[in-house]
């Protein structure tokens, strides 16, 4: 049985939107990150990294959502295109994602989040400008017509969608500069496995 332990934010969502696109059954474990339950014993006897979300699949143990959606989309031969070229550039995304849209969207929304005599404005812009530049390699990538990154719906879609999907309906004008990248953002969120996981945990 596979165990998801998970938060209601971006990255525990991404692995709740796969298994519900897989048809997967699994056991959601909410972690209590708004109460530091990460940093208990027994999570980081689960992820020393602290973080969801983490997915136990019978005993084996993995943290990183990309590497958690990767291990999915293996064993289940769903969310990676069958062509070697289109599997690597999921892969690609999923990469992209993790070290681009993914920081720089946590920083940025943390930095907006502090209490206003505590906001940093050199900060602020400097994550927000990096959101925006982020956008705007996605809107160049889409602008082939493509419905989703890879050509089709994978592992590198899901990896972007949870942070963007919520800034495109907090209307941040970092992402609503590119209608392309709006465009495929709803296109995602209309799939019902994609409105069944955001509802985890
Ligand atoms: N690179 C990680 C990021 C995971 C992450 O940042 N998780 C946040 C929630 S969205 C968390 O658990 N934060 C708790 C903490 O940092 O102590 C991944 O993709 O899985």
């Amino acid at each position: 049985m596979i165990k998801l332990y998970t938060a209601d934010t971006p990255n525990g969502r991404k692995v709740s939107i796969a298994l519900e696109e897989l048809g997967v059954p699994y056991e959601v474990v909410h972690v209590r990150i708004d109460q530091g339950e990460q940093m208990s014993d027994w999570f980081l006897a689960l992820n020393p990294n602290h973080k969801v979300p983490v997915l136990d699949d019978d005993g084996l143990v993995i943290w990183e959502s990309g590497a958690i959606l990767l291990h999915l989309a293996e064993k289940y031969g769903k969310l990676l295109p069958a062509d070697p070229k289109g599997r690597i550039e999921a892969i690609q995304y999923a990469f992209f994602q993790t070290g681009g849209i993914g920081p720089n969207m946590g920083r940025f929304g943390a930095a907006i989040r502090k209490p206003e005599d505590e906001r940093n404005p050199e900060m602020i812009q400097i994550f927000g400008d990096e959101v925006q530049r982020l956008c705007g390699v996605l809107d160049r990538i889409l602008s082939d017509g493509r419905p989703f990154l890879a050509g089709e719906y994978s592992i590198g879609d899901i990896m972007h969608y949870g942070w963007l999907s919520i800034a495109v309906k907090l209307g941040a004008p970092q992402v609503m500069a590119f209608p392309r990248v709006v465009e495929w953002t709803k296109r995602i969120g209309e799939r019902p496995a994609v409105q069944r996981g955001e509802q985890i945990p």
